[in-house]
């Protein structure tokens, strides 16, 4: 199972208290307050790792905390602090309070941390109230409590290309030609259900660009048909968009039709999605009815660049590649990888 959304408590530790106590020692009369101070109560802290691939952690186990602190002690012994609650989350995640709906952080880098929720404070024990004209303090102050709150977490798999387009159209076929990310294929609609990440690598360049498939789209996937439209969020993050076309008009398909369906649908999720760059990949030119499909295709809509491919015969891949490849890097946005 794929999880990309859930709602958590979370909670990190109370300080600890402060401890009111006197020095009690044979031949030592009036020893003088030795209390100590509360430790302080553990964070929960989110930490970006590229390992962890969805939520379904946290969907299992929606409650975390963090340790509190311990008490002070006599002999001016402090309590030892809460250990953190360390939380490992996928790159891409959003962190939303439930409390008023708005985003908390979002967690990008692998490695980032960030403390989301504050141990509370030790309290202090008596010798630090210890003065000239008070000796003998009686006083001791409570640990603070820990802060706590409900958090929806939601993950946008962070990709430089995105890939739409209607079930059986080749997205997956695609991925496992040009990356080396094997999402299954096969002849019938919504066999992908969940986005995956494939990288493409170019060696020449010591670069690399990464390619999410996602499940297919269909009209009317913005009122919940197919497996709706809710996954799109995956390819939000993408700089360019790759929509891939069948050109073979396998049962009676419209490949301009279906380019303009896609449009809609994306228009209808998130205008900007729509407003996205694009390649659009006419797929199965291996097929009889293909060339003239993609002629049509390019007399009526002639503002949209598109590369003709077949992934079957793994033609006009590497066009298809570099022609991706400058349209990112084109982008105001695009950095170059540093991991690469
Ligand atoms: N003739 C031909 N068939 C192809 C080509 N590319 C993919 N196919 C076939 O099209 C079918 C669907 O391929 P997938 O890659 O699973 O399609 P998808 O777009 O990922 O589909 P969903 O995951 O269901 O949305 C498979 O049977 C592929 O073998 C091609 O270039 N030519
Ligand atoms: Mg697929």
């Amino acid at each position: 199972m794929f999880i990309d959304e859930c709602t958590v408590k979370l909670r990190a530790g109370n300080g600890g208290h402060g401890s009111v106590s006197f020095r009690r020692e044979k031949f030592v009369p009036k020893g003088g307050p030795d209390g100590g101070n509360g430790g302080k109560g553990g964070d929960v802290v989110l930490e970006c790792d590229e390992n962890v691939s969805d939520l379904r952690q946290f969907y299992y186990k929606p409650h975390w905390e963090a340790d509190n602190g311990n008490n002070g002690g006599g002999r001016n012994k402090d309590g030892r602090g809460g250990k953190d609650c360390v939380l490992k989350v996928p790159p891409g995640l959003v962190i939303i309070s439930t409390r008023n709906d708005e985003p908390v952080t979002e967690l990008l880098e692998p490695g980032s941390r960030f403390v989301l929720l504050k141990g509370g404070m030790g309290g202090r024990g008596n010798t630090t109230f210890k003065s000239s004209t008070n000796r003998t303090p009686q006083e001791a102050t409570d640990g603070d409590p820990g802060q706590h709150g409900e958090f929806r977490l939601v993950l946008k798999t962070i990709a430089d290309v995105g890939l739409v387009g209607f079930p059986n159209a080749g997205k997956s076929t695609l991925v496992n030609m040009i990356t080396a990310a094997r999402p299954k294929m096969g002849a019938y609609p919504f066999t992908t259900l969940n986005p995956s990440i494939g990288v493409v690598e170019y060696p020449e360049r010591y670069d690399r660009l990464k390619l999410a498939d996602i499940p297919g789209l269909i009209k009317g996937a913005h009122e919940n048909r197919g497996l709706g439209h809710r996954f799109l969020r995956h390819i939000e993050r993408c700089q360019v968009l790759v929509f891939i076309i069948d050109m073979a008009g396998t049962d009676e398909r419209d490949p301009v039709q279906d380019y303009r369906d896609l449009v809609e649908e994306l228009e209808q999720y998130d205008p900007a999605l729509s407003e996205r760059p694009r390649l659009v990949a006419a797929n199965k030119m291996d097929e009889p009815a293909a060339a003239e499909h993609l002629k049509r295709f390019a007399a009526e809509l002639k503002d949209v660049p598109v590369q003709p491919v077949s992934c079957l015969l793994e033609e006009g891949l590497p066009e298809l590649k570099e022609k991706l490849y400058a349209l990112v890097k084109a982008q105001p946005t695009s950095t170059p990888d540093s991991e690469a």
